[in-house]
């Protein structure tokens, strides 16, 4: 892990737009600037999607039993604090087992132990692994449903979008479905107030990584000569963050130097936003057909349940 760390970090700051990849935000202390980015007003995302899924998942409950499917296995990608699913588990009383997979274990672990107590009668199970890629999961008489919330999916490029629900398919296997949530796109301004929110939390999270390489690369970052920037690129449909620099400068990460210019940035995520017919397209080319729709109030966010019918 250390090693591609550093191969990724040395590769991305080596290229004429310098970039680093948004999964190396969250070592303990991102994720702890993470949960705090989700208690933010301006962060409409995470409590739209809270409050819309006790209804979906009532309304999943009327719909499983109009399809005869009276078990569910429930398979969580990128699963982390595992805060979503409980209101998912909450309302939708056939599901039968549940899997949680993340990169990260330990974090997962606690999580998990923490869920079994809210849900004693529920096996559980916490799998380390990459979700990004195909998974073997223990056979079941249940009718796996995969739960991917919080638009995570918006954090990949749109190919990488299609190869993750690809994936999900061929790990879910034949007549499954997948739950996601996928923030839409909307008013500029309440976008970049999302990502760059008053209090400063987002600008602080994504200078972390910063503080990360220096720490574990042996790094020289100066933090107070880089600002956080967040913007809406309407032609892609999608929020980029950057770390700008104020002067120029020069760093050194692992004894590599690198030149900054005075304005030069480090491109450090994407948050695509997609219209839900837009995000169809994806579907579709993945092999999935969309089942169900449900839109927060204003279409602010939506959370989708897609099913594949075919063998893959
Ligand atoms: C995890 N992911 C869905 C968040 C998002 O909204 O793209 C990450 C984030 N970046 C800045 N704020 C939140």
């Amino acid at each position: 892990m250390d090693n591609e760390f550093k191969e990724d970090v040395l590769a991305g700051l080596r290229l004429t737009q310098k970039a680093l990849s948004p999964k190396y935000f969250y070592d303990a202390q991102g994720s702890k600037y993470f949960d705090q980015i989700c208690q933010l007003e301006e962060y409409y995302p995470y409590r739209t999607e809270l409050s819309l899924l006790p209804e979906v998942a009532r309304e999943l409950q009327d719909y499983f039993h109009q399809q005869s499917v009276d078990s569910i296995q429930l398979v969580e990608f990128g699963a982390g604090s595992l805060h979503k699913v409980k209101p998912v588990l909450q309302e939708l009383k056939m599901v039968k087992e549940f899997i949680a997979i993340d990169i990260s274990g330990a974090h997962l672990q606690a999580a998990s132990e923490e869920l079994a107590e809210a849900f004693p009668d529920l096996p559980i199970k916490a799998a380390q692994g990459d979700f990004t890629k195909p998974i073997e999961l223990a056979p079941s008489d249940a009718t796996p449903m995969g739960f991917f919330p919080g638009s995570t999916i918006g954090n990949f490029d749109p190919g990488e979008a299609l190869d993750f629900l690809r994936n999900a398919r061929t790990t879910l296997g034949k007549d499954s479905y997948l739950l996601l949530g996928v923030d839409t796109k909307k008013d500029q301004q309440m976008l970049e107030d999302a990502y760059d929110d008053s209090s400063n939390v987002t600008a602080r999270f994504n200078k972390n990584i910063l503080t990360r390489i220096n720490r574990e690369l042996n790094g020289n970052f100066d933090l107070s000569q880089f600002e956080h920037v967040a913007i809406y690129n309407e032609e892609l449909g999608r929020i980029e963050m950057h770390l700008r620099s104020l002067v120029d400068q020069q760093v050194t990460v692992a004894g590599e130097t690198f030149q900054f210019k005075q304005g030069e940035t480090i491109h450090t995520e994407n948050s695509y936003k997609y219209h839900p017919d837009e995000f169809d397209e994806l579907v579709t080319a993945a092999g999935w057909k969309r089942e169900c729709l449900w839109l927060a109030p204003d279409a602010i966010f939506s959370v989708m349940l897609l099913h594949s019918k075919e063998d893959n």
